[in-house]
């Protein structure tokens, strides 16, 4: 029903879709077995003329409206969590929160142009604005495992970053830097999407996540951004890179 989840916390986010659907789907069967049964029981053939009030024994059925009631507040506390937990916390809270638990970050900047990613890389170091910087066109290579923090911003219009595998989406806007937190948990090759109409060619605004083994990435950065990427596990479909980003 969902695409594949390949993050640590997408759960989060598929647990509201799930819970939803099931839900609209049980009080969709209920609301409609009692509509059929009421204009069945209550068939004018039997009843010729209309009821001053409403039957004793249908009042009870006002009950479905306490179980809708406490459904959407369940619903509402569940989807304001995975919202609170992935956009409202301050990036720079939970990167301290990753350091102080020791676990492995990598840190990159994609800016949104009609109608390309554009990925900007630290390099081997880990710090941006030195010498090793590079830039790749709608690709976003990173290691399994680590935390991925995203810097985004347009170089134009809105946009919006949407991986779908990856449960996270987010608008990209013009004169503000927008961030996003992820943390893949499965290697493979992934569709990142632009999400709001931008312009014409909006459809085609098209790029690609790749999680790689954590050995593989460090050997991939060290050749980067001159090489190209074919690990078995990514469907044998081979990513290359030339000179300027251009991915083809
Ligand atoms: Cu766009």
């Amino acid at each position: 029903m969902l695409p594949q989840d390949i993050s640590q916390h997408g759960y989060l986010v598929d647990r509201v879709i799930k819970l939803s659907i099931w839900g609209i789907v049980v009080v969709g069967i209920v609301s409609f077995f009692i509509m059929f049964y009421i204009l069945y029981k209550f068939r004018r053939t039997k009843n010729p003329f209309p009821l001053s009030d409403v039957p004793s024994g249908l009042k009870k059925v006002i009950f479905i409206d306490y179980v809708m009631i406490i459904f959407d507040l369940i619903l509402l506390f569940m989807s304001t969590w995975a919202w609170f937990f992935f956009f409202v916390r301050p990036v720079e809270k939970i990167k301290k929160e990753v350091q102080e638990k020791g676990e492995k970050f990598v840190e990159v900047r994609v800016i949104g142009r009609q109608f390309f990613w554009t990925v900007e890389y630290p390099g081997r170091d880990g710090v941006f604005g030195t010498q090793d910087d590079f830039k790749l066109g709608n690709l976003l290579v990173v290691p399994e495992g680590y935390n991925v923090f995203v810097k985004l911003t347009s170089g134009d219009v809105l946009h919006s970053f949407f991986i779908p595998n990856a449960r996270i989406k987010y608008d990209v806007i013009p004169g503000r830097e927008t961030h996003l937190w992820f943390k893949p948990a499965k290697v493979g090759k992934y569709e990142i999407a632009c999400a709001e109409l931008c312009g014409a060619m909006h459809y085609r605004m098209k790029g690609y996540l790749v999680v790689l083994k954590e050995q593989d990435y460090k050997m991939w950065l060290d050749s980067a951004p001159f090489s190209e990427i074919s690990f078995d596990y990514l469907d044998d479909d081979k990513i290359k890179f030339v000179k300027g980003g251009e991915v083809r």
